[in-house]
């Protein structure tokens, strides 16, 4: 069983030094962006992380030629975070029992662009993790719609199917990391 280990996390190393990566402690899979809508110039980029040690994912970046600017983002319940009071008259018993996360996120959200959630109707809002996303050792965290996700701000061109374009992740105690991210209406396998 040790064995075993050993060999995958040696598979994970090859891959990620061909990547230009060059450090074995971070495995990433299933690196995705969704597609972006003409009216919003908000995008998503979304991976499962596995940090072989204790870590942080502190922060994420992409060429200016992409977005403006890339954040390590949470989806959260509008009433958890203190800096959105005035988001409380949204909360409603009706929204929270008929919205489930991936549907407020996807379908709501993103078709109409209405990103601006100050003013929506959803009981759900995304936040910078300003402290990072904890990575517990070798636990697989999930960047997915309706959760983490690194958040693309100012998007350059809409992401259309089948772009690509590489994302550096910046972790706490690991070496930086850029992974390719391929556009699509859905995660890979799904
Ligand atoms: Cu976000």
């Amino acid at each position: 069983m040790k064995r075993e280990l050993t060999t995958l996390l040696s598979v994970a190393a090859l891959t990620l030094a061909a990547c230009g990566g060059g450090d074995d402690a971070i495995e990433i899979d299933n690196a995705w962006a969704r597609t972006s809508p003409m009216a919003t110039d908000l995008g998503a980029a979304y991976f499962d992380i596995t940090a072989a040690d204790d870590d942080v994912l502190v922060a994420a970046s992409v060429s200016s030629d992409i977005a403006a600017s890339a954040e390590v983002h949470e989806v959260v319940p509008a009433e958890s975070g203190d800096h959105m009071d005035d988001m409380d008259e949204s909360m409603d018993d009706e929204s929270m029992d008929d919205m489930d996360m991936d549907e407020s996120m996807d379908d709501e959200s993103m078709d109409d662009g209405e990103m601006d959630m100050g003013d929506s109707e959803m009981a759900m809002v995304m936040q910078e993790m300003v402290d990072g996303l904890p990575l517990p050792a070798g636990e697989t965290v999930s960047l997915a719609p309706g959760g983490y996700h690194v958040m693309l701000i100012g998007l350059v061109e809409p992401l259309e199917t089948g772009d690509e374009f590489d994302v550096t992740l910046d972790f706490e105690n690991a070496d930086d990391v850029t992974i390719t991210v391929t556009v699509a209406e859905t995660a890979p396998g799904s």
